[in-house]
């Protein structure tokens, strides 16, 4: 089927709302190739774990849904170690075609387009979130993505999208969005919220969390935000995982790093100069931005290549200063 543009009063909705939930994006079963990729990948892996004696059994049976918490029960660093295996460091584990392929559907582009109101699109930092059940370390605060990226692309607007690969449930663990408040800024965040996270504390959240929307969404449908969107994640209180991706987009007039690489980087991971001169423009240097979409300059436009050697290349790489954008430490009791 065609990509479907959004309607006039699904764009205005979204630009009011600061999200926009369409439930209906993708037929279910186009999923299925980067969920079968990502079981692979476990069982590679674990595999591995066996092999040193680590993991004695591969719990391959639970299938994708069930597989690590049964890992996790066996041998929980192994159980961890897959986790973050698989979310990589700055993103950089899991790169693969289904990945890849996800980033740039027709569809997801088409929306993208429309919300962005651009026809090129650069695709930026985006994760795979595996969220086990009763585990607690996938429970995302209160938080935009913009406290995540540089200041000055706070009135910039870059839109994240989050794809569920099972039914996002309140009970599995779905997101939660102030609706309305994005028009506001990017409020005071805190370092050193769950898991690491930051997080806004309820001091600083624009609204009453009571407010919240609870971003419930099934497998095929795609929750868009924008990045001063405050929204965060509940627990899974489920019996399986809460698989998802998170992926971010912008328009090319947006600071990135695009066209931008290192022309050396020694042992310890330090490029050359020039290229830390040039990439602290990007709303978030770590990662690299890459051109997906473009009718006028085609040529800009990467490949699953050039993206796998791109990604890999930037996470070889030291980023060029320790925190894009420091906030006060949360307060220890
Ligand atoms: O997937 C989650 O649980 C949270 C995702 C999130 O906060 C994000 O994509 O910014």
């Amino acid at each position: 089927m065609p990509p479907v543009p959004l309607t006039p009063q699904q764009v205005s909705f979204s630009h009011d709302e600061g999200f926009l939930i369409i439930p209906d994006l993708f037929n279910p079963v186009a999923l299925e190739p980067l969920r079968h990729e990502l079981h692979n990948e476990i069982n590679r892996k674990a595999r591995e774990f066996q092999a040193k004696g680590q993991l004695s059994e591969l719990h391959e049976e639970e299938g994708l849904d069930r597989q690590i918490s049964a890992i996790y029960r066996d041998a929980k660093e192994c159980g961890a170690a897959l986790v973050q295996h698989l979310i990589g460091e700055r993103g950089g584990a899991f790169l693969s075609p289904e990945m890849f392929n996800l980033i740039i559907n027709r569809k997801l582009i088409q929306i993208i387009s429309s919300l962005l109101g651009s026809e090129e699109i650069v695709a930026s930092a985006h994760r795979l979130r595996p969220k086990l059940p009763h585990l607690g370390s996938g429970d995302v605060p209160w938080h935009q993505d913009g406290g995540y990226l540089a200041e000055h692309c706070d009135d910039h607007l870059i839109i994240t999208c989050w794809v569920p690969l099972v039914d996002a449930t309140r009970e599995n663990g779905c997101m939660e969005i102030l609706p309305r408040t994005h028009l506001a800024g990017v409020v005071r965040h805190h370092a050193g919220g769950n898991a690491g996270f930051l997080v806004i504390k309820a001091e600083d959240l624009p609204t009453d969390p009571s407010q919240a929307i609870i971003a419930t969404c099934p497998r095929g449908g795609a929750v868009f935000m924008t990045n001063r969107t405050p929204h965060c994640s509940t627990p899974n209180i489920s019996d399986h995982i809460r698989w998802s991706v998170d992926l971010r987009y912008k328009s090319a007039d947006v600071p990135s790093n695009v066209g931008i690489k290192p022309t050396s980087i020694d042992a310890e991971g330090h490029a050359d100069r020039k290229f830390y001169e040039q990439v602290n423009i990007a709303c978030y240097p770590p990662e690299a931005d890459f051109v997906i979409s473009s009718k006028e300059h085609p040529e800009r436009v990467i490949g699953y290549d050039d993206y796998v050697r791109l990604r890999a290349l930037y996470t070889r790489t030291k980023p060029g200063y320790p925190e894009v954008r420091a906030w006060p430490a949360m307060p220890k009791f």
